[in-house]
């Protein structure tokens, strides 16, 4: 089987999800690097032959092009076996803390990130506090919920874990937030998830150049 392709970029948490699982899997993929700040994913070439919801990561599956990291990582999960749910209940809380991340969890907080770094203009700071506002309330629950449990799940690292995780690891002049300080429990069950082999930093695990934060 010829290895998965994961097209992404380094600034991207959503396609680290990925290749975090990937690489704590011992399984063979390679990067395809997406020129997205050069507008590479609104292109309509890009997106009529890679994905029609303009978004990254995809990957490249025995001639699929799967989307989605939640999706994918259930996929992954389902074909490998790693680090996928043990039964029908556990499947159900994986997907809802998925469908959580995805709605609450990565989202404000990669929108921030975004908006304060990376957008071409300054950003109203009423937006910056509104959104700041959405992740304190979503990394609170969160941190009180793995004050209680080592990951997300219950005992064992699952694809819940590496979903939540697509963010946790660009630094505070990025993001905003001390983990470490606001976030006990949160940080540490970052650095449980360090200590899988294959971690990697997602400067170090995805394709394309460091930019310096904007503002
Ligand atoms: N829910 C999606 C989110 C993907 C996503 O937002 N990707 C960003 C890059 S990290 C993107 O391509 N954004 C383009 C846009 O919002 O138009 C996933 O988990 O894959």
């Amino acid at each position: 089987m010829p290895p998965y392709r994961l097209h992404s970029f380094c600034q991207s948490g959503n396609a680290y999800k990925v290749a975090l699982y990937l690489n704590c899997s011992g399984i063979a993929w390679e990067p395809v690097e997406v020129d997205f700040f050069g507008g590479e994913a609104r292109k309509s070439d890009w997106r009529d032959s890679m994905n029609k919801m303009g978004e990254v990561p995809v990957l490249e599956a025995d001639g699929r092009r799967l989307t989605q990291s939640g999706a994918i990582l259930t996929w992954l999960a389902e074909r490998h076996g790693n680090f996928a749910p043990a039964n029908a209940d556990e499947r159900y809380e994986a997907l809802r803390w998925m469908l959580f991340d995805n709605h609450k969890f990565t989202s404000n907080y990669a929108v921030r990130r975004f908006l304060k770094c990376f957008a071409p203009n300054a950003p109203d700071p009423a937006v910056l506090a509104f959104l700041m506002q959405r992740i304190e309330a979503a990394f609170a629950l969160t941190d009180k919920h793995l004050a209680s449990q080592p990951f997300i799940i219950g005992k064992r690292p699952t694809i819940a874990d590496f979903s939540l995780a697509g963010y946790i690891y660009y630094p505070e002049d990025e993001t905003g937030v001390d983990l470490a300080r606001a976030y006990p429990a949160i940080h540490a069950w970052s650095e449980r998830m360090k200590s899988l082999p294959g971690w990697k930093h997602p400067y170090d695990l995805l394709p394309g150049r460091y930019i310096a934060p904007a503002r």
